[in-house]
């Protein structure tokens, strides 16, 4: 078996193509359910309509990556310390390929980042070309359009490249991607918080830690946060609008920059990542009203009040999950385990007792618990990580992970371009009196 992902990759990618190519003979035609007229005007709930590999989600247990559970994640894949948090690369590593990695070749993945992180000078000039006061998100998916430049896809397919070879130059396009997006995001943290001070770029310690450390950040602890929190937001099964936009533009053959610039814009939207910063702007709202000793009536008070106003309280349901997060769920562990005593995190406590109940009362809620976004905010501002606007685009970095890696398997297994059929109000209506009359 080889020992570097890329090789390891070259092995399986014609054992998953044989795979599809028998899933399509003999079970083609098997019907996956029913699609409703609801299911086609509320936002194609429930549809079993895309071929994800690198996670799955279940209502109730929440996320599997490739098969493994987020406390099974935590157990088996390389820590950077004995107990520690997983390394995203040992995460990289499972989602592209299945299988655990040896901490040996999670060290080749580092290594590997770390000589493909170079981002050229025009990108930074393409960001100093905003206001600070452009949202970090703005600046990220300008950032990753200028990036675009250097797409071995992009070459590859204006020379003349056979399409069983798509896989190789998106590959080197996702893995030059994943490289350079902490530096890129780090450009953008500074330039719009920090009067334009940069941190050097670490060559001797794992991904998550150096991307912390470019962000300023030098406390081992917040390097250990920044591999949980990276690692946790690496991947959510396919049908979540970023998600499903990378996989979608990728579809029509558009490079891995162009399809990841896509799925960050759907990303910022605040009903998906941006939840994360909408959460703390929130809680400082209440704080600023009430001060920070908040009791458990003037947090029920302040939730109802935002349901009057006709807002979603942000961080808690889910289209798919019916249950409370898992990745919420470890990140309480992580706060219990080092900030117990935290003002806000006590408030992020109370309020998962206090939402749920109320979000019940109303009826129409399908899941009153809360979603990762409850919780990153809470850590971050612990840590000194306070500017709320820019938590989506440490989302995003963490998120170019798992769109990525299925990327490159959409093209490895030559999935075609992506066309659902809509249809129309008329349509609709003529179908189904039809088939009442019948
Ligand atoms: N607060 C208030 N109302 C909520 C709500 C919340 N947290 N969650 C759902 N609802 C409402 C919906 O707006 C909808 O109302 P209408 O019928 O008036 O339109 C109704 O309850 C039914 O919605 P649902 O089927 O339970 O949830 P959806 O699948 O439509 O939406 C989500 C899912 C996440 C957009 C929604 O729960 C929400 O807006 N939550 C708050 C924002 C948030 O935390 N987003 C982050 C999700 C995780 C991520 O992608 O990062």
């Amino acid at each position: 078996m080889a020992s570097d992902l890329r090789s390891r990759l070259e092995e399986l990618v014609p054992l998953q193509r044989e795979r599809l190519k028998e899933i399509k003979k003999n079970y083609g035609k098997v019907s996956l359910g029913d699609t409703t007229v609801d299911m086609a005007i509320g936002g194609m709930r429930g549809i079993n309509g895309l071929l994800w590999e690198a996670s799955l989600l279940d209502p109730d247990e929440g996320i599997r990556f490739r098969g493994f559970s987020l406390p099974e994640c935590q157990a088996k894949l390389p820590a950077a310390k004995e107990g520690g948090e997983p390394l995203p690369e040992g995460f990289l590593w499972l989602l592209l390929t299945g299988e655990v990695p040896t901490k040996e070749q999670v060290d080749t993945v580092t290594a590997d980042l770390r000589s493909r992180s170079k981002v050229p000078g025009h990108v930074f000039d393409v960001i100093n070309a905003f206001p600070v006061t452009a949202h970090p998100m703005t600046q990220l998916t300008a950032g990753v359009m200028a990036l675009q430049t250097e797409s071995e896809f992009a070459k590859a397919y204006e020379t003349g490249i056979h399409k069983t070879k798509y896989w190789e130059p998106i590959y080197e396009d996702a893995m030059n991607l994943i490289a350079r997006l902490p530096e890129v995001a780090a450009f953008i943290y500074s330039r719009t918080y920090k009067g334009g001070v940069l941190h050097e770029a670490d060559p001797n310690v794992d991904y998550a830690a150096n991307f912390a450390q470019m962000l300023g950040f030098q406390d081992e602890l917040m390097h250990e946060l920044m591999r949980l929190y990276i690692s946790i937001h690496s991947d959510h099964e396919g049908g979540n609008v970023s998600a499903h936009t990378v996989h979608l533009v990728g579809s029509a053959l558009s490079d891995p920059y162009l399809s990841f610039a896509a799925g960050m814009n759907g990303l910022a939207g605040p009903l998906h990542g941006l939840a994360n910063q909408e959460v703390l702007r929130w809680l400082q709202e209440l704080v600023a009203q009430v001060g920070s000793d908040v009791s458990r009536k003037q947090l029920s008070e302040y939730v109802y009040k935002t349901l009057k106003s006709g807002k979603v309280v942000p961080g808690f349901g889910h289209a798919v999950l019916r249950n409370t997060d898992p990745r919420y769920m470890c990140q309480r562990e992580f706060a219990l385990k080092h900030l117990p005593n935290d003002p806000m995190f006590k408030m992020v406590s109370d309020l998962f007792e206090v939402v749920p109940p109320i979000l019940l009362e109303g009826g129409k809620v399908k899941n009153p618990y809360p979603n990762v976004d409850a919780h990153s905010g809470v850590l971050l501002q612990y840590f000194g990580l306070t500017e709320q606007n820019f938590y989506t685009v440490l989302f995003g970095v963490a998120r170019a992970l798992g769109v990525l890696s299925q990327l490159i398997w959409d093209r490895a297994l030559g999935l075609p371009i992506e066309r659902p059929k809509s249809m129309t109000f008329e349509y609709i209506e003529n179908y189904c009196e039809s088939k009442f009359a019948a």
